[in-house]
């Protein structure tokens, strides 16, 4: 563009207007609720194929060290819309938290900045969503079988069909119907693949003759760990995964095992599509009692139908990002459309034993991140930089072109995203935080610091240890060397970073344990901690 264009492009707010909505990126971001890159392709290991999404990987980047705040949906999604840890944003936990809607979010100073803002599915934050031009969310968890949604209007309904290709349905439709005069941010939120792992009725027969591979560490006993002794994340327990709730085994016409929320799921089937699932999940349960395992072997049992029916769950999440991506395609609008596919946080696929999150073991602290990247951003291949789910919303900012606030905690990952390589120095540390405890799954409070190498993790409140973890030499962190004199530097060194990394962010929680230990660094009781 020569000189006088130019200035007559800057003079006339019409074309400005044409231009920056032309230049200024739209953003998908697909963000699953509970996948884990153990059960993605383009991330190695995985048991199954998922060929879409590792072609988003293909075409653009994709994260090697891509970490959460707080392994939880809720403040996850918190985090992630503000660029703020835990403490900041208040939505510490998903029992009782409440969104602010009030502040500061990335949607609305998307919105400011001329983007149209929607999001579809899941959104677990429980005050009304703030910021978006368009809402259409599933209700708290949400449902896989003709799930309800809350539309923008305030009404409510049932949609007809499975939870992953409605919400894809919906997200095309709202591409369909945008303002294509503004660049647009559209937040996809999938339950898929969530607890009770439901899947699709035509892919109930998928994996079934598949055995998966236990993980090495599937019989830990947790020695040198007590936080991890004492969670009720294990899927030997009966308390824990319960085979009718979660492996779907039950007596049919019992209506003590099978009941409570599991009948409420399935319950919302037709009458003719609730007789296609019983009939296929009676034949398991009837396989089941002719030769009921014990021990181990109902452990490993367990974990057969927990990994068939989460790679189910997956396969058709997959199908359902080829067909948003199809769309893009279609309509040419990849090369201006940044694609982002994560989740809310990792999961254990039986490592430790365990199903779900919430610990700061590296299962559930990384989360899948690949990018397909617009036009004018080079990078493809792997990225091995730290990052964080705080950084999306400087990242969205920045390349939107709008200011990013200096209280913004995350930082942008534009410089990884531009050129070949990024050269220069980048965070060497992330930082961790967990609450919710006491809950279900009894994880008890931590946070922590994750270097390069080293992991070290402090568990409070009803507890007082520290571990630390050499990922070099135990990467499936087996072995706690907290006091193990061969690490003492080490130890002092992660516990000086750990400091500095609860100053930097402001992190109140040093000062919030010590007024709860008397002078002599014991714990005071209940009623002296509250004065
Ligand atoms: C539900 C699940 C839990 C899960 C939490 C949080 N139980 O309560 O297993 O840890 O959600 O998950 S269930 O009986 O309702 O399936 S989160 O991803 O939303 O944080
Ligand atoms: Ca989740």
């Amino acid at each position: 563009m020569n000189n006088k264009l130019l200035l007559l492009t800057l003079h006339s707010p019409l074309l400005t207007i044409a231009a920056q909505a032309q230049q200024r990126p739209n953003i998908v971001y697909i963000m699953t609720d509970d996948h884990t890159a153990q059960m993605m392709s383009c991330y190695g290991h995985s048991p199954i194929e998922t060929p879409n999404l590792d072609r988003i990987a293909q075409e653009g980047v994709r994260f090697t060290r891509s970490f959460v705040a707080n392994s939880l949906s809720g403040p996850s999604r918190a985090c992630m819309i503000t660029g703020k840890l835990s403490h900041k944003n208040g939505f510490t936990n998903n029992e009782h938290g409440v969104f602010d809607g009030s502040q500061q979010t990335m949607p609305k100073l998307l919105q400011k900045a001329g983007y149209q803002t929607a999001i579809i599915g899941k959104w677990h934050l429980v005050s009304k969503p703030t910021g978006f031009d368009h809402y259409d969310m599933l209700s708290g968890q949400g449902e896989y079988y003709n799930p309800t949604f809350i539309h923008d209007d305030g009404t409510r309904s049932v949609e007809k069909g499975y939870c992953t290709d409605v919400i894809t349905d919906k997200a095309i439709q709202w591409m369909e119907g945008r303002d294509r005069e503004k660049p647009f941010i559209l937040f996809v939120h999938h339950k898929a693949c969530h607890r009770d792992w439901l899947p699709k009725l035509e892919d109930m027969r998928l994996y079934e003759d598949k055995t998966f591979d236990l993980p090495d560490n599937f019989w830990d006993t947790w020695e040198g760990r007590t936080a991890a002794q004492q969670q009720e994340m294990s899927i030997a327990s009966a308390h824990d995964m319960d085979i009718a709730y979660d492996n779907k085994i039950y007596s049919p016409g019992d209506k003590t095992r099978l009941s409570g929320n599991y009948l409420y799921y399935v319950n919302r089937l037709d009458s003719a599509d609730r007789a296609r699932y019983f009939e296929f999940h009676d034949s398991l349960t009837q396989a089941f009692k002719q030769n009921p395992p014990t021990g181990r072997a109902l452990t490993e049992f367990k974990f057969q139908r927990y990994m068939r029916d989460y790679a189910k769950v997956t396969k058709n999440l997959d199908e359902n990002v080829g067909r948003l991506m199809q769309y893009l395609r279609d309509n040419d609008m990849l090369a201006n459309t940044l694609v982002v596919y994560t989740s809310d946080q990792g999961f254990y696929m039986g490592e430790h034993g365990w199903f779900d999150k919430r610990f700061m073991y590296e299962e559930s602290l990384n989360t899948p991140l690949v990018m397909r990247l617009p036009d004018g951003y080079e990078r493809r291949g792997t990225i091995d930089e730290m990052v964080q789910n705080i950084d999306y919303a400087p990242t969205f900012l920045e390349m939107a072109g709008a200011p990013v606030p200096a209280d913004i905690q995350g930082q942008s990952l534009v410089p990884l995203l531009k050129g070949k390589k990024h050269r220069g120095p980048w965070r060497e540390s992330i930082y961790y935080h967990f609450y919710e405890f006491p809950a279900e799954h009894m994880v008890k409070r931590h946070y922590g610091i994750r270097t390069a190498r080293y992991k070290l993790i402090h568990f409070y409140r009803d507890i007082d240890q520290w571990e630390l973890y050499d990922l070099k030499r135990d990467p499936t962190e087996m072995h706690n060397v907290y006091g193990d004199p061969r690490y003492s530097k080490v130890q002092k060194q992660m516990h000086r970073k750990l400091k500095q990394l609860q100053e930097k962010y402001d992190d109140p929680i040093e000062a919030e344990i010590a007024a709860t230990r008397d002078a002599g660094g014991q714990a005071k009781s209940p009623a002296q901690a509250k004065k």
